[in-house]
């Protein structure tokens, strides 16, 4: 697309003279949803405390509702992620309320979470477990998830085991791979023709010396044995320190087995902070790699744009607000990459090029042309100020107070 006046802003630096193509960040912006986790608005804490909030949401109700004010000030988020012990506490028979409220408030219920890691019998694992009347219990969750997820209209169950063990010798780690791939393949022939299941790997937490879906490449191997509609979940939080994520992301992609993301930001572990809070240079690494991907294909990667964040600290829905301004900002640098120029600067192994064109990009301040783009959608140009200026915080803190100060806050 030649930039012509209206659509690109020019600018000349003594090095380079570029173009801002806000048509290019506006078409990216009209592509990007993102779903946000119903837990991101639960007072959540750590193992040494939780300090609450007194607007935080503790009913379903109250989660779609807080879910859809980030939707109605964004305009990118109509789907709300679910647990399903959490938010669906009868199961399947909680899916007229959901459904119910799902129209109520306008935002669609997302990916569909099975919990196979609260329940006391998952001590020593759940699909991994040595005792098979907890395998069969396991495998029954899950697939009641499928069918809550059938019910409400969602396509993804999206799969996180905390199975593993947390001293050597103590569990034969073959033997579980083996329980998996059989728990894991009957789930997936219990899926629906269009449902898709993500599994979620993470090194470690809750177990610490063994975790069996540790790596990218144990859950592809797993979602390959699964089926089809298998696909690989990567949070981004779940990788050891000096990880490429980004070529992670690359080789699924090539694989075409790369099914979503949950975004979060960290600075040592799985620490749930706010997405590029700590390493926003990581999200549009990521963002790039796509983009690239898309280009050079030609085809839309066909990937679930989720967060997974706890705010232990950060008021709620406000931390939510940021994450997905910034999401939108770095999904937007990233549709800045001169593409055709980066090719080009690869092919001749120009570095320095090569680098400045993802620099280039990344310094790009986008942020009038996401205002522009906010406008042209009846949307507040600024919803951190939009939703402060609501009262929105006001009455569900003056509704919610009481019941949340009645709630434990200690860990033991
Ligand atoms: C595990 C995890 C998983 C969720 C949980 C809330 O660390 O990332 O995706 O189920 O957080
Ligand atoms: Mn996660």
């Amino acid at each position: 697309m030649e930039p012509n006046r209206t659509n690109v802003i020019r600018f000349a630096s003594s090095m380079y003279s570029y173009t801002i193509n806000v048509e290019k960040i506006h078409n990216a912006l009209n592509c990007l949803e993102i779903e946000l986790p119903s837990w991101g608005f639960a007072n959540t804490g750590t193992r040494f405390g939780k300090f609450l909030q007194p607007a935080a949401a503790s009913t379903i109700e109250e989660k779609f509702s807080d879910a859809a004010q980030v939707h109605n000030l964004t305009g990118v988020c109509p789907t709300v992620a679910l647990h399903v012990l959490w938010d669906l506490p009868y199961g399947v028979g909680s899916v007229p309320d959901v459904k119910k409220l799902s129209a109520q408030f306008g935002v669609r219920p997302g990916s569909i979470n099975p919990n196979v890691f609260q329940d006391q019998i998952y001590k020593h694992g759940s699909l991994g477990n040595p005792d098979p009347c907890v395998r069969k219990a396991a495998l029954a969750h899950l697939q009641d998830s499928a069918e809550i997820a059938a019910g409400v209209g969602s396509r993804d169950i999206s799969l996180w085991f905390t199975d593993g063990s947390n001293y050597p010798g103590t569990a034969n780690m073959r033997q579980r791979r083996k329980w998996f791939s059989e728990g894991l393949g009957k789930l997936h022939d219990h899926l629906a023709p269009d449902q898709r299941m993500l599994i979620e790997y993470k090194p470690f937490e809750p177990a610490f010396y063994h975790t069996d879906i540790a790596d990218w490449g144990m859950a592809l191997l797993l979602a390959r044995d699964a089926g089809p509609k298998a696909r690989v979940l990567v949070d981004t939080g779940h990788h050891y320190q000096a990880q490429n994520i980004e070529q992670i992301v690359s080789w699924l992609l090539d694989e075409d087995m790369l099914g979503g993301f949950h975004f979060n930001d960290r600075r040592y572990a799985d620490d749930d902070l706010t997405m590029g809070s700590i390493d926003p240079y990581q999200v549009f690494r990521i963002f790039h790699e796509i983009r690239h991907f898309e280009w050079e294909t030609g085809k839309r990667a066909d990937i679930a744009y989720m967060v997974d964040q706890s705010h232990n600290l950060k008021a709620k829905i406000e931390a939510m607000i940021q994450t997905v301004t910034t999401a939108q900002e770095l999904y937007a640098k990233a549709a800045l990459v001169d593409h055709e120029r980066l090719a080009e600067y690869q092919r001749r192994s120009e570095l320095i090029d090569a680098e400045t064109c993802l620099k280039e990009a990344f310094s790009t301040d986008v942020r009038p042309a996401i205002r522009e783009w906010a406008r042209s959608r009846g949307l507040p140009e600024d919803p951190m100020k939009a939703f402060r200026e609501s009262g929105y915080l006001d009455r569900i803190t003056t509704e919610r107070r009481e019941r949340n100060a009645a709630a434990v806050t200690s860990y033991a």
